[in-house]
């Protein structure tokens, strides 16, 4: 039986899991859900996620919702294929359980405000909020000065491979690179930039990339 995946493979959190599924090699179908016509807060929907948000899987008799649990859970239940994702050792999966933390917190958060200001609401016509967007922008600058210093002493954030916490940045850090214009925060750290060149050129990311065409 297939994964169902439900959510537009067009929105950053459920790209972040058929990246992973596309990394694990497991068949899955996407179950296209309008975000714009709001089918997402539908009491169907509402079943399978309650806060009304995309992803939400379905496999066989199990369901499951947040995009990095889901991430998580396969990871797990097909770490032969890929051992490396969730890390081997103990302390190899407590550091990358530490950067997703901070991907999901310090990192996707700031980004989200920015995709609503310079993105969602532009396209709804809603007027956004210029010096919140100013704000985010200048403290995501101290979180990428963060990740340039680890990324000086190693590859990937969480070591030496590549993991759910480099996957889990693809989605926004695509957005920041086009539609929001911030592609500079990258460029400009030597070695941010390499990780960037590295993980975004993945056969899985690219495939994600490719159902968006
Ligand atoms: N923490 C959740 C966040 C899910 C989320 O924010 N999904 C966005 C798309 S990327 C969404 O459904 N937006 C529509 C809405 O919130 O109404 C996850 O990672 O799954």
């Amino acid at each position: 039986m297939v994964v169902k995946v439900y959510g537009p493979a067009t929105a950053g959190c459920p790209q972040r899991v058929i990246a992973c599924l596309f990394e694990l090699d497991v068949d899955f179908e996407i179950i296209h859900v309008d975000l714009e016509s709001g089918e997402h807060k539908k009491p169907d929907f509402l079943l399978r996620q309650p806060f009304g948000q995309v992803p939400a899987i379905e496999d066989g008799d199990f369901r499951l919702f947040e995009s990095r649990a889901i991430m998580r859970y396969y990871a797990a239940k097909y770490s032969e294929k890929n051992p490396d994702l969730q890390g081997s050792t103990l302390e190899e999966k407590a550091l990358v359980d530490q950067w997703l933390e901070v991907e999901s917190h310090n990192f996707n958060d700031l980004v989200y405000t920015l995709v609503l200001h310079l993105m969602v609401f532009p396209q709804m016509g809603k007027r956004s909020d210029m010096q919140l967007v100013q704000e985010c922008e200048s403290k995501l600058e101290k979180v990428f000065d963060i990740y340039e210093e680890r990324l000086s002493k190693s590859n990937y954030l969480a070591g030496k491979l590549f993991t759910l916490a480099d996957l889990s940045h693809l989605p926004s850090i695509t957005f920041l690179m086009g539609e929001g214009g911030l592609g500079h925060m990258v460029r400009n750290r030597k070695n941010v930039n390499s990780w960037w060149m590295d993980i975004s050129s993945r056969p899985s990311w690219k495939k994600v990339r490719k159902l968006m065409d």
